[in-house]
């Protein structure tokens, strides 16, 4: 495998992500106010900042909300008062966000630290603390609240997680398997956001799938549509991995990748962004078997995965992937055939999730026990 040519070639402007899955906003929480020395008066505390979850909420919404103020605050307390001994509260600020969102407090060095996660309709949670009032306890000084700068990432919530090269055919195969009905076209990058289809089995058994834009090689270093988005599959029990038996070009100016090696370079980039990944187990599919000559191609990319380590060793040494994969199962089909073609992949897929008891079993069907 020669894997040669401009492996990181520049790829148009357009093509680079613009989708809004992470958003941020300045937050300050409401100072606390004095109170009175005098007459022992306590002073309001600070409002608080507070997350809610919504369903339907978009960051997208969330964005267009906060993009022009950039800063969300919460009220003030009241001082301590002759009149109003105890001053009042200050009003909490509570901002809407999407369900599956995770919140980090940012730092100056571009890192975070994990603050929350929302994953319930109308689950709340306080980001940014009031002041406390001025008491006692402090010298009758209202203290100030927190501010931070917030960024939230949305993180799909999805059992199986499509990964693959662009034009692949994944959200074929997810309109195929599911009751999503995603964009498909004839051109890399037709996903730009990620979609959740629900997999219906007649035991009433569901299990969701995500898709997600095409990954590239380079998309470690932002090449395509980067690989940031793969964070949605970090909570994935399952990765299907969607080759097109052809192999894949992005342009004619670009290099040919062949299934083989775009199922390596996959891999590869799959590590990069965070090897536990691939602990999860993972299925291979190799798509678009209608196409001339794609038979044998089949034959040969069952027997090379059969053996990946051979053929790492002839990768070169910059994209070889450390780790051996073991794929659960390696299926061949032609997505575009509809439900059919995807019968045998949809029982797979129960059966992986049954294994690793992420499922019910059959049986506890039967007796009732679920
Ligand atoms: N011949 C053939 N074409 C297919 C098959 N499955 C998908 N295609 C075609 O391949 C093209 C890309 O399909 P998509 O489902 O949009 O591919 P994708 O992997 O979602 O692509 P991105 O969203 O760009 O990453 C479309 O023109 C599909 O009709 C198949 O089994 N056989
Ligand atoms: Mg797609």
């Amino acid at each position: 495998m020669r894997l040669s040519g401009a492996l990181y070639k520049k790829i148009r402007r357009y093509m680079v992500g613009k989708f809004i899955d992470s958003a941020k906003v300045r937050v300050r929480a409401g100072n606390g106010a004095d109170g009175l020395a005098k007459f022992g008066g306590v002073g309001g505390r600070g409002g608080d900042i507070v997350l809610e979850a919504t369903a339907g909420d978009t960051l997208d919404a969330f964005y267009k909300r906060w993009k022009k103020k950039g800063l969300a605050s919460a009220r003030n307390g009241d001082p301590s008062q002759v009149k109003r001994i105890f001053g009042h509260d200050g009003e909490p600020k509570v901002l809407s966000v999407p369900v599956g969102v995770a919140a980090y407090a940012r730092n100056d060095l571009g890192g975070g630290v994990l603050l929350a996660e929302l994953n319930e309709n109308r689950e709340r949670v306080v980001v940014a603390r009031g002041g406390a009032g001025g008491s006692p306890e402090n010298d009758f000084k209202g203290q100030k609240g927190e501010s931070l700068h917030l960024q939230l990432d949305l993180k799909l919530i999805a059992d199986v997680g499509l990964v693959g090269f662009p034009n692949a055919g994944k959200s074929t195969l997810l309109k195929a398997i599911s009751n999503a009905r995603p964009k498909v076209a004839d051109y890399p990058f037709t996903t730009v956001r990620p979609e959740v289809g629900i997999i219906e089995y007649p035991d009433l058994t569901k299990v969701s799938m995500a898709d997600l834009p095409g990954l590239l090689e380079g998309a470690h270093i932002n090449r395509g549509m980067g690989h940031s988005f793969l964070r949605h599959i970090e909570r994935t029990k399952l990765l299907l991995m969607v080759t097109d038996v052809t192999g894949f070009r992005l342009s004619p100016q670009h290099p040919m990748r062949s299934c083989i090696e775009t199922i390596v370079l996959l891999i590869r980039e799959l590590e990069l962004y965070d090897p536990t990944l691939l602990s999860k187990p993972v299925m291979l599919v190799i798509n678009k078997l209608d196409q001339p000559g794609s038979a044998e191609i089949f034959e040969e990319v069952k027997a090379q995965v059969a053996k990946l380590e051979e053929v790492f060793e002839e990768v070169p040494e910059e994209v070889r992937p450390s780790n051996v994969l073991q794929f659960q199962h390696v299926l061949g089909m032609s997505a575009k055939d509809g439900p059919a073609a995807v019968k045998e992949l949809k029982k797979l897929i129960k059966n992986v999730l049954r294994e690793q008891i992420m499922l019910p079993n059959e049986d506890d069907y039967e007796q009732g026990t679920v």
